[in-house]
């Protein structure tokens, strides 16, 4: 998909948006002004109230389906849009697809020209269209999240201030090249345009600081606490997330699965961090009765962990290079010390819980993203991007700021040169001078029918 097909866009398309594969429902989607007339050839005549999901009936096979239509504007793409419905059977689906082409000439989509055209008709912008393949690839919870953080479309709405802010620079730099002969036409003077691109590169450093890397936002560092049975383990567990989670009972082997909590922890900045704090079963104590299988979980977890809480000097050979903390439980009981601690808590009066909290913030440090507050999701690209835009600006700054006080611009085409190539790199993250091969590679990866 390209931006040529702007010109194609009074064509109809259609595609099966379900699944590929055997599925118990099928649905096949149909954008363009050709869309009723694709609807009247599908099914017997009804009475269709658009958004309304109606039971219809096929003309060929004569078997009950579902349609609704979305009617222009008011749709994903812009476009009359109609959804049918109907039994997943490919054969079935496929015919659908040849009576669109048939009656409406409809024509097959290409991969995410459906999104293409809710881009083209304004009603998503492009990293908001990225959110969308990114949900629809989307296989955990935070992924899920981090994509909706992206479809929110705030780093697509940031992308453009910043490229109007520089092209109005941009402009008088070029306007003053082209005046080079008439030395009292100064569109911008060095010191004034030095000011203005300090001003965008302090907007696009904050936006990079606000952002987080894709990885970090899609998997969130797992905390696990591994000790021997009964050494409260699953009561600290419960104490730290603040409500009971696990069952805590005064028999070894109580907890037999892996229990995966998000946890937030406020920083030694002030701002929030968040884990997944994972509850396994009692490790290494013959006396409890623990099968094979749930040792290999708890153990399976363990190698996940990016940090592992010790209880009471437990040393986890399964992953003996992660950070740990070493904890001690139950120091409400007085028990004498065993062994070295970072921390002593108990759950039951409250004490060292505060120290533990900042001992695991401080120790996952960055890794611990909260999906809070005015947190940005950058994908690769867009991290590229921004950076390089900010490479791009710093040395436009580097030709200039040593000329603050001249009356005309230093070496104004090299300058031009510098801006421009910011420019684009913004531009690749959403309005309206994204070049075209940026687009054709973003809507290459959907799939057929989104
Ligand atoms: N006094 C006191 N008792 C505690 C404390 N924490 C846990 N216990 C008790 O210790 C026993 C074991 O607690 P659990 O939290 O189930 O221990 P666990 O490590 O999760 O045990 P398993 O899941 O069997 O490995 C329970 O009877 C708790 O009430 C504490 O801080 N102080
Ligand atoms: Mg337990």
């Amino acid at each position: 998909v390209s931006a040529e097909h702007v010109s194609e866009v009074t064509d109809t398309i259609v595609a099966v948006s379900s699944s590929p594969g055997v599925a118990a429902r099928g649905l096949v989607r149909v954008s363009g002004p050709a869309a009723r007339q694709v609807l009247d050839a599908w099914i017997e005549p009804a009475a269709i109230v658009p958004r309304r999901m109606t039971r219809v009936r096929l003309r060929s096979p004569a078997i009950p389906a579902w349609c609704v239509l979305f009617a222009s504007p008011r749709s994903y793409t812009g476009q009359d849009v109609v959804e049918l419905q109907l039994p997943g059977n490919p054969a079935l689906l496929e015919r659908a697809v040849a009576q669109a082409a048939a009656a409406g000439g409809a024509r097959l989509a290409e991969p995410g020209e459906f999104t293409f055209r809710a881009y083209l008709a304004g009603r998503l912008d492009l990293t908001q269209a990225e959110g969308v393949a990114a949900t629809i690839a989307a296989t955990s919870d935070a992924q899920l999240r981090a994509a909706e953080l992206l479809r929110g479309g705030e780093l697509g709405r940031l992308a453009q201030h910043l490229v109007e802010s520089l092209a109005t620079q941009l402009a008088l730099v070029e306007a003053g090249i082209d005046f080079t002969d008439q030395e009292d036409v100064v569109p911008i003077s060095p010191g004034t345009l030095d000011t203005n691109l300090a001003a965008i590169e302090h907007e696009l450093v904050a936006l990079l600081r606000r952002a987080r890397p894709w990885k970090a936002i899609e998997s969130l560092p797992w905390v696990v606490l591994a000790g021997e049975p009964s050494t409260g383990k699953s009561t600290l567990f419960n104490a730290l997330l603040g409500r009971t989670r696990a069952v805590v009972s005064a028999l070894p082997g109580t907890t037999r699965d892996v229990l995966v909590e998000p946890l937030q922890l406020p920083t030694a900045a002030g701002g929030a961090c968040e884990v997944l704090l994972v509850d396994i079963a009692g490790l290494d104590d013959p006396r409890a009765a623990i099968d094979r299988d749930i040792q290999a979980a708890a153990r399976d977890a363990i190698t996940r962990a990016e940090l592992i809480l010790s209880i009471n000097g437990h040393a986890s050979p399964a992953n003996a290079d992660a950070p740990t903390i070493r904890v001690r439980t139950m120091a409400d009981l007085g028990v004498p010390d065993a062994g070295e601690h970072d921390v002593a808590v108990s759950a039951l009066t409250g004490q060292g819980m505060d120290h533990l909290r900042r001992l695991i913030a401080a120790k996952i440090g960055d890794r611990g993203v909260s999906l809070a507050g005015d947190l940005l999701a950058l994908q690769p690209r867009h991290e590229l991007a921004l950076r390089a835009a900010l490479g791009q600006l710093q040395q436009a700054r580097g030709l200039l700021t040593p000329h603050r006080d001249a009356t005309a611009l230093p070496a104004p085409e090299r300058l031009a040169a510098a801006m421009r190539s910011a420019l684009d790199e913004l531009a690749s993250l959403g309005g309206a001078m994204t070049p075209d091969d940026v687009i054709g590679r973003i809507f290459a990866t959907f799939c057929v029918g989104k």
